[in-house]
């Protein structure tokens, strides 16, 4: 097959077809790259930085198109996907920061001047996964760019459309041809020859971490750094002393957005057993309240499922699950599933798997290390929060829960200006905040002698 097809979540209807790369395809892409590289990186720091800049303006006019193209590609909520385009275009504005201040040291050695430089890669393979096209592609090749890097990239079968739409508003504002190419394609051929193509000296990938694993492993055997981004299972720890009110209204939020596909999915919700009943009270008229139809509308909350056979997997860990209460779903033509809240035990598969769906595992915890235990209790440490008003708690389970990214009283996690990643089976390496491109790039140390 030389193409495939995408299917709008929303309807269900196939509506374009996209072509699927080759080995030959992916290594002309590759030798490109490697060419448009040493002109970039040879280009003066500011030249980089104004050339990142152009891109983000050609973004920021396109937001209302990409965002289309996002709401038809992956049933995204319009509201969701403009602020997404948006991102995309701040993404690049704090990367053109970056040239300019990739400084190097000093370092006293006797007889003479020893300095160290952040020299690129050379050539970065970004894997991109279908939950957020868009984002996730650029917290990968912006950073990469603004190091002096080329970037290959390779957005999910699933979703390609606003990738390949960015790789042309690069050339449109001016970026040179071949320094960041998008390959459509599978992730077995395009995706595993920037494993084994000897000139990616960088891989970045985000996705399943059964697939990170084996990225790993084939970019071990080629001495490749390697970024990983995997699953989650995060927790959202409510305490007794909580305010309650709010830490209810908030957690459809926390894990519903995207329909639930969002590897900082808040999907168990550990609540302090003096509050448990009171707690999902409080739930469930928020779960009810959270719109999910047509993503087309600016009142959506949430839209379809990605795809047919997921909506399959998510449903079925509904089995023999014991469901408190569900909200709504439009029926009909369209991958919907309604939001869902299920009482669980912390050995039952619903709170220990990543579900990557709208259904959300409550637990009931006893004190303060019977949360941490519990929420510590899995393989993955991405994201979580925690909600209480006794700050000496809130400092304390802060450190005590595994997870790179953690948030008291708000969900919030993602921040292009603040680190963003996985501890255990969730990923290594960090993207984005003050040290994003310096990742893209490998230390140099020269001594320069000054003995006459
Ligand atoms: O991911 P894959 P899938 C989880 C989530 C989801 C499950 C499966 O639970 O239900 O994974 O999703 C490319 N070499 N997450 O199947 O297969 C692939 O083409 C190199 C969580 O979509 O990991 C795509 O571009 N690349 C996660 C990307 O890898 C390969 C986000 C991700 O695909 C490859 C996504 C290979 N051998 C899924 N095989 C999160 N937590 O954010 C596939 N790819």
């Amino acid at each position: 097959m030389t193409s495939f097809t995408l299917i709008d979540p929303t309807t269900g209807q196939a509506f374009r077809d996209v072509p699927r790369a080759t080995l030959d395809d992916v290594d002309a892409a590759i030798a490109r790259a490697v060419d448009a590289q040493r002109g970039w990186a040879a280009l003066a720091p500011v030249a980089r930085a104004d050339a990142l800049r152009a891109f983000a303006r050609a973004v920021e006019d396109h937001v209302d198109e990409l965002a289309a193209l996002e709401v038809q590609n992956s049933g995204h909520p319009i509201g969701s996907a403009r602020w997404e385009a948006s991102h995309v275009a701040q993404v690049l504005n704090f990367s053109a920061g970056a040239p300019e201040r990739l400084s190097g040291q000093q370092i006293p050695v006797a007889g003479g001047l020893d300095v160290t430089f952040h020299e690129p890669y050379g050539v970065v393979g970004i894997i991109v996964p279908w939950n957020f096209p868009m984002t996730i592609a650029s917290w990968g090749f912006a950073p990469a760019l603004a190091a002096g890097n080329a970037v290959v990239l390779k957005p999910a079968e699933l979703t390609p459309l606003t990738a390949v739409r960015l790789g042309e508003l690069a050339l449109e504002a001016g970026l040179p041809a071949g320094l960041f190419q998008v390959i459509t394609g599978s992730g077995s051929l395009v995706g595993q020859r920037f494993v084994t193509h000897p000139d990616v000296r960088k891989v970045v990938f985000t996705g399943s971490t059964e697939v990170g694993v084996e990225v790993a492993a084939g970019c071990a055997r080629g001495l490749k750094p390697v970024t990983l981004e995997l699953g989650g299972k995060s927790a959202n720890i409510v305490f007794a002393d909580a305010d309650l009110e709010k830490a209810a209204a908030a957690a459809p939020g926390a894990v519903f957005d995207n329909a639930g596909q969002d590897c900082c999915a808040r999907s168990r919700i550990l609540v302090q057993r003096s509050v448990y009943d009171r707690f999902l009270e409080l739930l469930e008229p928020a779960v009810t309240a959270w719109r999910v139809g047509d993503p087309s509308r600016d009142d959506t909350d949430m839209g379809p499922l990605i795809s047919s056979a997921h909506r399959d997997t998510v449903a079925s860990f509904l089995d023999g699950a014991d469901i408190a209460f569900r909200g709504s779903a439009p029926d009909g033509d369209g991958w919907w599933f309604a939001p869902t809240v299920v009482l669980a035990q912390p050995e039952d598969r619903i709170a220990r798997e990543e579900v990557f769906g709208p259904v959300v595992a409550v637990m009931p915890f006893d004190d303060e290390a019977d949360a941490i235990r519990l929420a510590n209790d899995t393989i993955y440490g991405l994201a979580g929060s925690l909600w209480t008003e006794n700050l000496g708690r809130a400092v304390r389970v802060a450190r005590g829960v595994k997870s790179g990214v953690l948030s008291v009283n708000s969900h919030a996690s993602v921040r292009y200006w603040t680190p963003f990643g996985g501890m255990k089976a969730s990923g290594l390496g960090r993207e984005l905040g003050p040290d994003a491109a310096e990742h893209f790039t490998e230390t140099k140390n020269v001594f320069f002698a000054t003995d006459a």
